[in-house]
C-alpha cells in the first residue's frame, strides 16, 4: 500500500478525497472497458523527482542541461516498447491517446487532406475524425461503419477508399467487440496508395499477451495508450513498423517533429518511467497469462448474458469487450442503465451501438470489459455474480423508456436518479457486490500484494 503520509499533514482536504476514491474502488467493481488498475511500482514511479524536470527534445538532443538520467531513461522506456511491439521505432512522449494521434495527422497529412476512421457512433474514436473533433476541422473525415452484425463493412471500406483516396486510414476503435482483421484493412490502405495506422489502444495489452494479432506486419503506424489493457500510467505511444519505414524512411523523424516541436513541449518523464514499468512487467511470462484471463473472463460474462436474455452485438466477444444492445427493450436506455448500475458499485457505460438511432448523450447500448476485474483476480465465478445482478438491474427498470421528446429527457433522467436513491432494492445490490468486489484487492490497495511480488 502506497504510502500518503506527507499528503495527509500537508493537505487533509485532497488526502481524504483520495482515500474517499480509494474506497470507492476498492468496494466497486470497475467494468468500464478501458480502466485497470496498475501495478504498485507504476504508481510508486509516477511519484518521483522526474515530475520535476523539463526535457523538451529527445536523448542526447535537449533543450536544458541536466538531461543526463532523463536520456537513459527514455532511451531505455523507447528500446522496450520496440521490443515488445517488434518495431524499429517508438516515441514514447505523447501526453495520452489524442496527442498521439494529432500528431500522426500532423506527421502523415497537410491540412484537409482526405483520411477514413471508423465513425464514433459504430465504436470509432474522437480522433478518428468524428464530426464534432478538431480532427474533422483540420482534415476531411470519410467515416465507414460496422455492419449491425458488429463486423467490419469491408465493401463500404473500399468503396470510400476509391472514392476519397484518403491519405490515412486508421483502424481499431473503442467498442469493437470482435477482433480488428489488420490485413483486410492493409489490402485496401495499399490499393489507395493511404498510410495505415492502427490505434491499438484498446487491445495493446492483448496483443502483447498473445491473445490478438499483431498489426506490426500490417500497419505503418500504430498508436497506443498505455493505461488500458496494457495496464500502465495514463499515456501513449507512437510506433512506425518496419513496413512503414519502407513506405517512408523519414516517418520516424517526422513524427519525432511533430510530437516537440509540434504540438508538445516538455515530456511528463514520471509518467515515461512508469510506462517503462509497464512495460517490463508486459514482458513477463505472467502477463501472457493475465492477458488469457480478461479475454477468458469476458467470454464467460458474455455467455453468461447471453444465458439470461440479453442481446449482444455480435453475438459475443473476441477480446475484452462486450456490448450490451438494448433496443430489444426500447432506444435510448443505455444512460438509465449505467446509472442504476452505478448505484450498486458496478461501473460500467452508456455506449452507442452500430445503427444506433439514438444519440450519444442517451444511446441504446452499454459497454462492459473486464481489463480491471481481471486484475483483482475474478474469474468464472465472479463473471456468473456481475451477470445476475445486471440481469436483476434490467428487470428492475425494465419500464424506463426515454421519452420521445427531447425536452423531457433530463426531466426523466434526474426523477430516475431520485428514484436510484430512495429505492431499497438497490441497497441490498450494493451489498452483495461491496461483499464481493472487497475480497479482491486493488493492487495498489493492498496492504501485502502477492500478485506483483
Ligand atoms: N475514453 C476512451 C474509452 O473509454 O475507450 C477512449 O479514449
Amino acid at each position: 500500500m502506497i504510502s500518503h503520509t506527507h499528503l495527509q499533514q500537508t493537505d487533509p482536504d485532497v488526502a481524504a478525497l483520495i482515500a474517499e476514491e480509494d474506497e470507492r474502488q476498492r468496494s466497486g467493481l470497475e467494468l468500464i472497458p478501458s480502466e485497470n488498475h496498475t501495478s504498485p511500482a507504476v504508481l510508486e514511479a509516477l511519484a518521483t523527482t522526474f515530475s520535476d524536470k523539463y526535457a523538451e527534445g529527445y536523448p542526447g538532443r535537449r533543450y536544458y542541461t541536466g538531461n543526463i538520467v532523463a536520456d537513459k531513461l527514455e532511451t531505455l522506456v523507447q528500446e522496450r516498447a520496440k521490443k515488445l511491439f517488434g518495431v524499429p521505432y517508438a516515441n514514447v512522449q505523447p501526453y495520452s491517446g489524442s496527442p498521439a494521434n494529432l500528431a500522426v495527422y500532423s506527421a502523415l497529412c497537410e491540412p484537409h487532406d482526405p483520411i477514413m476512421g471508423l465513425n464514433l457512433l459504430d465504436g470509432g474514436h474522437l480522433t478518428h475524425g468524428w464530426k464534432f473533433s478538431m480532427t474533422s476541422k483540420f482534415w476531411t473525415s470519410h467515416p465507414y461503419h460496422l455492419k449491425t452484425d458488429g463486423s467490419f463493412d469491408f465493401d463500404e471500406i473500399r468503396a470510400l477508399a476509391n472514392e476519397h483516396k484518403p491519405k490515412l486510414i486508421w483502424c481499431g476503435g473503442t467498442a469493437v467487440p470482435r477482433a480488428i482483421p489488420f490485413a483486410r484493412f492493409a489490402e485496401i490502405a495499399e490499393e489507395v496508395g493511404a498510410y495505415l495506422v492502427a490505434d491499438i489502444s484498446h487491445i495493446a495489452g492483448l496483443i502483447v499477451g498473445g491473445q490478438h494479432e499483431s498489426p506490426a506486419p500490417y500497419a505503418h503506424v500504430i498508436t497506443t495508450t498505455t493505461h488500458k489493457t496494457l495496464r500502465g500510467p495514463r499515456g501513449a505511444l507512437i510506433m512506425v513498423t518496419e513496413k512503414g519505414l519502407a513506405k517512408n524512411p523519414e516517418l520516424g523523424s517526422k513524427i519525432d517533429k511533430a510530437i516537440i516541436p509540434g504540438l508538445q513541449g516538455g515530456p511528463h518523464l514520471n509518467t515515461i518511467a512508469a510506462i517503462g514499468v509497464a512495460l517490463h512487467e508486459a514482458e513477463l511470462p505472467t502477463f501472457s497469462d493475465y492477458a488469457a484471463r480478461i479475454v477468458q473472463n469476458a467470454k464467460t460474462l458474455a455467455d453468461a448474458l447471453l444465458k439470461r436474455g440479453f442481446t449482444l452485438i455480435s453475438g459475443g466477444t473476441d477480446n475484452h469487450l462486450l456490448l450490451l444492445d438494448l433496443t430489444p427493450t426500447g432506444i435510448g436506455r443505455g444512460k438509465f442503465f449505467h446509472l442504476a448500475l452505478e448505484r450498486i458499485g458496478l461501473y460500467a457505460n452508456m455506449n452507442t451501438v452500430p445503427g444506433d438511432t439514438s444519440s450519444p448523450f442517451y444511446p441504446s447500448g452499454l459497454r462492459i470489459g473486464t481489463p480491471a476485474a481481471t486484475t483483482r483476480g475474478m474469474g468464472a465465478n465472479e463473471m456468473e455474480m456481475i451477470a445476475d445482478w445486471i440481469a436483476r438491474v434490467a428487470e428492475h427498470i425494465k419500464n424506463e423508456q426515454l421519452p420521445s421528446d427531447k425536452e423531457q429527457r433530463t426531466a426523466a433522467i434526474n426523477k430516475f436518479a431520485q428514484t436510484l436513491a430512495a429505492d431499497p432494492f438497490y441497497e441490498t445490490l450494493r451489498k452483495e457486490v461491496e461483499d464481493m468486489c472487497v475480497k479482491f484487492l486493488i493492487p495498489a490497495l493492498a496492504e501485502n500484494n502477492t500478485q506483483f511480488a
